[in-house]
């Protein structure tokens, strides 16, 4: 959708606005929609900058734009700096498009388009507005933060996070089964508030089986429902330190099943019609289910056969390990064969920014590498 620009032909302003858009792009969750930054340049100073902070929040452009607005800039003057096309789309906020041409900027600069084909005119419909529009500045690293997403987009899947609290020896449950708690309420109560996030959270029918786990989005302090603590990390209890009453309800994730067992009449998860079973044991086919529900993304909460199903099939976009101080030496491993017996086959990631030190658990944050 972007004119191809000369590589010389950034100004060094320019090359600075775009790594700071970068920066800023960084700082939002991962998820259904891209990482994006904006930064805006007026005679060649960076007079704010914006970022998006996920799925139904402003898109950068607008975050950018309102903060420039803040600071009291000439907006009809400004270069608008983006890693990815502005969208054209009413989607959950509106057009980028759109917030661009009412504030009168001039020109605008995209890193890399946008593959969503509901979005990606944008570039056009600014230049039909009479906005010069480049792209391909820092290219690369534009493609390189999304790699994952921008794959997604194009195979029309939803993006997968796979969150699991395990021991320092990657254990999820000791062998007698019990698994209550491996971490603190500090990181359990930040995986209820991932699940407010996405737009589906899926187990597998034996972890269902196991725990009968509700599946909700909990902020407040109510107990979980009965189970036998096989797989802990799909029962996680809310922190004892928010309190109770005030909290509002959180968004609930259509909560899925995937496997060939029957889902049980009396299965927690049944309490109200926002669930679905997903009869498969192949995680693409899952996911090819889940996209026809509109899900952009969703939470595997294990157990560990499902989790090492969407493994093997290199489904796993960004990785969410909780790691508790604590060993012990048998018991449940948190991933089973992946079908790797050399060490060049072993499936890596990337930590997605630093580990962060919750009560006394690791949280870490990984994302895969780009598929081949
Ligand atoms: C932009 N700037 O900061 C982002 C964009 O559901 P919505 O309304 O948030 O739209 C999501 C789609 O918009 C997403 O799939 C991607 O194509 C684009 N994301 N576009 O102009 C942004 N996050
Ligand atoms: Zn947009």
């Amino acid at each position: 959708a972007g004119a191809p620009a000369e590589h010389d032909a950034w100004t060094p302003a320019e090359r600075d606005a775009m790594a700071r858009a970068l920066d800023a792009a960084r700082l939002g969750p991962r998820g259904a929609n891209p990482l994006v930054g904006a930064a805006v340049l007026i005679d060649d100073e960076i007079v704010a900058v914006g970022h998006h902070r996920g799925a139904g929040t402003p898109h950068a452009e607008v975050d950018a734009i309102a903060a420039a607005r803040r600071a009291g800039a000439d907006l009809t003057r400004a270069q608008l700096l983006v890693t990815l096309e502005p969208c054209s789309h009413t989607g959950r906020t509106p057009p980028c498009t759109r917030a661009i041409l009412e504030a009168g900027i001039p020109r605008v600069i995209h890193a890399i388009d946008d593959p969503n084909p509901q979005a990606a005119t944008g570039a056009h419909a600014l230049r039909s507005a009479g906005v010069e529009v480049c792209s391909g500045l820092l290219a690369a690293e534009a493609t390189a933060l999304n790699a994952r997403w921008l794959e997604c987009a194009r195979s029309r899947r939803p993006f997968v996070t796979a969150k699991t609290a395990m021991t320092l020896d990657g254990r999820i449950a000791a062998a007698d089964s019990t698994s209550q708690w491996i971490t603190g309420p500090a990181a359990r109560a930040q995986g209820h508030a991932l699940r407010a996030r996405v737009d589906a959270i899926l187990v597998g029918s034996g972890t269902l089986a196991a725990d009968n786990p509700r599946l909700t989005a909990r902020l407040d302090g109510e107990p979980a429902a009965q189970h036998s603590a096989a797989h802990q990390e799909a029962t996680q209890q809310p922190s004892a330190q928010h309190p109770t009453a005030q909290q509002p309800t959180p968004h609930q994730p259509l909560r899925c099943v995937m496997g060939l067992r029957p889902v049980p009449a009396t299965a927690a998860l049944r309490a109200d019609d926002n669930w679905l079973h997903l009869p498969t044991r192949d995680p693409r086919q899952a996911l090819a289910t889940l996209a026809d529900r509109g899900v952009g993304h969703v939470l595997i909460e294990g157990g560990a056969t499902v989790l090492t199903s969407f493994l093997v099939a290199d489904l796993v976009d960004e990785l969410l390990v909780h790691l508790g101080p604590l060993l012990l030496g048998a018991g449940r491993s948190a991933v089973g064969d992946l079908g790797v017996s050399t060490l060049a086959d072993a499936h890596r990631f990337h930590p997605d920014g630093a580990p962060a030190l919750l009560g006394e658990d690791l949280v870490m944050r990984y994302i895969a590498a780009p598929a081949n």
